[in-house]
């Protein structure tokens, strides 16, 4: 994928998404995703990962990935905040459920996915768990001096896991494809990317760096079930795309 810099986007007009250059991290690939599926353009923007870069601070107000900024509005890094700039951008297809206890479930699933104490974050906090905590860090940004979050993540991840396996099979068993209601929603999208922190796709469709693999499928007995991996092949396969690009 061909990022622009900061220096160039800032002046630039329309979506430009702010992404981890060289590597498909979840939050960014599943903000990709629901732009792709919504047919909405951006311009792509590097971040370095690990780099505490004051030009992505002075712009976006903090220095992660990915970050949504949209004309000259305020900067978008959260997950929920870039989702609903998309549902707004452009309405059609909803990724988001219109009946109001569903859409509470889809973003309450979306929350054990991709925010703090979610999958992803406690995916991280086992990966990181015996780094040091310097300031400006990843492991600092992301939780780790909460001891007993790091102590505690393997478990909380088997939790979200079970949780996710019981809602598919539900769905499955109420004649329902997807994780939430009866189309695709954020909710699958963000379910396939961040799976990749547990079993990467194969190399051909995530050409991703070999240290990156070895970490993401680090977790070797990790009790992901098949129908949720089954799934994940579908949704990249329908909607998201393969191979991955970074
Ligand atoms: N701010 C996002 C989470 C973003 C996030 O965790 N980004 C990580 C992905 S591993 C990142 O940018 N890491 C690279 C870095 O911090 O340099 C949200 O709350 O939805």
């Amino acid at each position: 994928m061909e990022y622009t810099e900061i220096d160039d986007a800032i002046g630039r007009n329309g979506l430009r998404l702010v992404l981890t250059a060289g590597v498909p991290g979840p939050w960014g690939e599943s903000a990709k995703g629901i732009l792709r599926v919504k047919k909405i353009p951006y311009l792509p923007v590097r971040q370095n990962a690990g780099q505490h870069d004051e030009g992505l601070l002075g712009w976006t107000r903090q220095t992660s990935a990915p970050v949504a900024m949209y004309q000259g509005e305020r900067p978008r890094s959260g997950w929920a905040e870039i989702l609903l700039l998309a549902e707004r951008l452009e309405p059609q297809p909803a990724l988001l459920p219109a009946e109001p206890g569903e859409r509470a479930l889809a973003l309450g699933l979306a929350h054990e996915i991709c925010g703090e104490q979610g999958l992803g974050w406690t995916r991280r906090l086992m990966l990181f768990k015996d780094a040091p905590v310097e300031r400006n860090s990843m492991p600092w940004k992301y939780g780790c001096d909460d001891r007993g979050s790091v102590e505690g993540a393997e478990a909380r991840a088997v939790e979200i896991l079970d949780l996710l396996a019981g809602q598919l099979h539900r769905q499955h068993e109420a004649g329902r494809r997807f994780l939430v209601g009866e189309s695709l929603s954020a909710v699958d999208i963000y379910w396939a990317c961040f799976s990749n922190l547990l079993v990467p796709l194969p190399h051909a469709q995530s050409p991703m760096p070999e240290m990156i693999r070895n970490a993401y499928g680090s977790w070797r007995d990790a009790p992901v079930d098949p129908a949720l991996i089954a799934h994940r092949d579908e949704v990249f396969e329908a909607h998201l795309g393969l191979p991955q690009e970074f």
